[in-house]
């Protein structure tokens, strides 16, 4: 029973709205510390499984997160689906970055092989992109990443810890023979400042949403964009906030990988990122404000 118990809260990691669970103690509040790893307070009441859900009482019926029932635990509330990729960086093979949603969308390593994981992470450890040697993670092109050109709804998340302003690349979808791309988180030191952009190619135009602007390498900060199909808009938020917004919701797509840590240009891997990432999450679906709050909160 225990071991089943474990193996729940591990299965139970990168599920829906669950950034933090199953992160190692400390914990901030509403989390508490159980077996050394956070879980949150209804969970450690009502002595189940991690759920997402309420604490009505068990029905009696196993759900997907119980290899049996265990009778006084708490029914499954499914709650908003999780993302469809989640590379958190928390470990890492000789060729790839693992999917920790279990989807299989791992990140494969490429140019100087597997980044590092760092134990200073925004969440656990992150992958370290500091040493100019070109590391680069692929996540291939696949259905659930392959949204449509209109009318789809998907979020990006991640963290990053610049260690030096230069033009950068750190998470991005390139698209076409020369230097477009579907979207693309970037710093441009000679157009921006040091603001952290995103933008985004349609048909026949380009958008660009900022940051506010960096004064200071070596510190944690975390970029999230919503695609919303139905109001027509894409927002931009730093740090948890909202930093921007721009109408429309098309994009343009071909075969080419999400990359983390890159841009590709002319067909060349480009502008390399230098410094830290951590906690990539792509979503088919928008994602809740508070969502956000919750992704951009260090435990
Ligand atoms: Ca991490
Ligand atoms: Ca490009």
């Amino acid at each position: 029973m225990r071991l089943a118990i474990a193996a729940l809260l591990l299965t139970a990691c990168g599920v829906p709205d669950g950034a933090l669970e199953g992160r190692p103690c400390p914990c901030i509040e509403g989390w508490v510390c159980q077996d050394s790893i956070c879980v949150r307070e209804r969970d450690a009441v009502d002595g189940g499984p991690v759920d997402q859900g309420t604490t009505e009482p068990d029905q009696g019926t196993p759900d997907m997160f119980e290899a049996e029932d265990l009778g006084q635990d708490m029914p499954l509330d499914m709650g908003p689906p999780g993302p469809v990729f989640a590379i958190t960086c928390e470990s890492s093979t000789a060729t790839f970055v693992p999917d920790a949603t279990g989807n299989g969308f791992d990140g494969i390593c490429r140019g100087g092989g597997c980044p590092p994981l760092a134990t200073e992470g925004a969440i656990g450890s992150a992958c370290d992109f500091t040493d100019a040697v070109h590391l680069e993670i692929d996540i291939p092109a696949g259905s659930r990443l392959d949204v449509p050109a209109s009318g789809a709804d998907f979020s990006l998340a991640f963290w990053f810890r610049p260690d030096v302003f230069t033009f950068t690349s750190s998470f991005s979808r390139p698209y076409g023979s020369s230097t477009a791309n579907s979207w693309e988180f970037y710093f441009s030191t000679t157009m921006t400042g040091t603001r952290p952009t995103w933008w985004r190619v349609t048909d026949d135009s380009r958008d660009d949403l900022h940051a506010p602007e960096l004064t200071t390498t070596g510190e944690w900060h975390h970029m999230a964009v919503v695609v919303d199909a139905t109001a027509d808009e894409v927002t931009l938020y730093f740090d948890g906030v909202e930093a921007g917004a721009v109408a429309g919701s098309t994009f343009l797509y071909d075969d080419h990988p999400i990359l983390i840590g890159a841009d590709e240009n002319d067909g060349v891997r480009d502008n390399h990122f230098r410094g830290l990432l951590d906690e990539l999450y792509f979503y088919d679906r928008v994602i809740s404000e508070a969502e956000i709050t919750e992704l951009a909160t260090r435990p």
